[in-house]
């Protein structure tokens, strides 16, 4: 930038300036404004970011959203002050028409960039990597055999107190979603309940078109899809309630089919659950459910004529749901 320097009305004015050293000064603003966004973040913007903590897959998500900004911030911000620095320091002066000088490579700034891009990449390569591997497929849907597993025991029956595994079989068609307890019995209910600090293994499917089951807080999002096991894992790390949405345009009601689906004690699910089992062991509906199945006859269940509730209130769906007409309360 010496070319003032090199017109002769400029130079007869005053003696040419060194150029100050803008590598470093960019160096140190830079450090300072992306040290400071980053605390930032860390401080008082991850606490409240989505999906929130209330499940281990969730705490994954809220940490990987809040790291990811803290890996892009001082990137867009090394773009935002080399932009303001230009425009402020490396502006044409009125009255200088002259060109800046020829610039041919520098290997310090090839370089630099090269490192610093590779670094970026490997690093998120890694990151996403670990986080997906770390807590077994972080709340997505696996397919129907994971190649990870939840830590927890697998047993046929449900108890509180230990660390067994809860198997979940979500059932979506139009327009609501159902659930199926295996170690239950096989006893359906349109409420979810998980109990907290335990394994829950969802298997996600669906009665005709394809679903997608979205407990929001919990972190999980699965496609529900006719005739397929689509399996997802968490572990409910606070008690209260979330939200449950079908995230896959599904038809006229898609926009209707979601309810509230509750995490509570573990001695409280085991009383809910073995409620719902005696009672649908009652009336009837227990003994034509199979155990575990992937699929499903709807049609089957009205058959019955007991305790069946058909959704017209809400959806207007013809479609029937499994379940008692009381549901049981924890
Ligand atoms: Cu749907």
């Amino acid at each position: 930038m010496s070319a003032a320097a090199e017109t002769p009305a400029a130079g007869a004015d005053a003696p040419a300036k060194p150029e100050p050293a803008h590598g470093w000064r960019l160096f140190t603003i830079w450090l300072v404004l992306a040290l400071a966004a980053d605390l930032l973040i860390w401080f008082f913007l991850y606490p409240h970011l989505p999906p929130g903590r209330m499940s281990t897959s969730a705490k994954h998500q809220q940490f990987d959203i809040a790291v990811l900004m803290i890996s892009a911030a001082p990137v867009i911000i090394a773009v935002w002050l080399y932009f303001g620095y230009a425009i402020v320091v490396w502006r044409a002066r009125p009255g200088d028409d002259t060109d800046g000088p020829p610039i041919h490579g520098h290997t310090g700034v090839q370089a630099t960039w090269i490192i610093g891009t590779s670094a970026i990449v490997l690093w998120l390569f890694v990151f996403g990597t670990v986080e997906l591997i770390g807590p077994a497929g972080a709340g997505a849907g696996e397919g129907p055999s994971p190649i990870w597993k939840l830590a927890g025991t697998q047993t046929a029956n449900w108890a509180p107190g230990g660390n067994d595994m809860l198997q979940v079989q979500v059932i979506g068609q139009q327009w609501t979603w159902s659930y199926r307890y295996p170690q239950f019995g096989g006893m359906e209910s349109t409420q979810l309940f998980l109990p907290v600090d335990t394994p829950v293994t969802f298997h996600v499917t669906s009665l005709d078109v394809i679903h997608s089951f979205w407990a929001y807080q919990l972190g999980v999002k699965a496609d529900a899809n006719p005739a397929v096991d689509n399996v997802a894992y968490t572990t409910a790390k606070q008690m209260g309630s979330f939200v449950v949405r079908c995230n896959e345009l599904c038809g006229i009601w898609h926009g209707a089919m979601f309810n509230y689906g509750q995490v509570v004690s573990q001695s409280a699910f085991a009383a809910w659950a073995r409620g719902v089992q005696a009672q649908e062991q009652a009336n009837g509906v227990l003994a034509t459910l199979p155990p575990f199945s992937l699929t499903y006859d709807p049609t089957v269940i009205p058959q019955l004529g007991k305790a069946l509730t058909n959704i017209v209130q809400v959806t207007g769906a013809p479609g029937y749901y499994y379940g008692p007409a009381n549901p049981v309360q924890p």
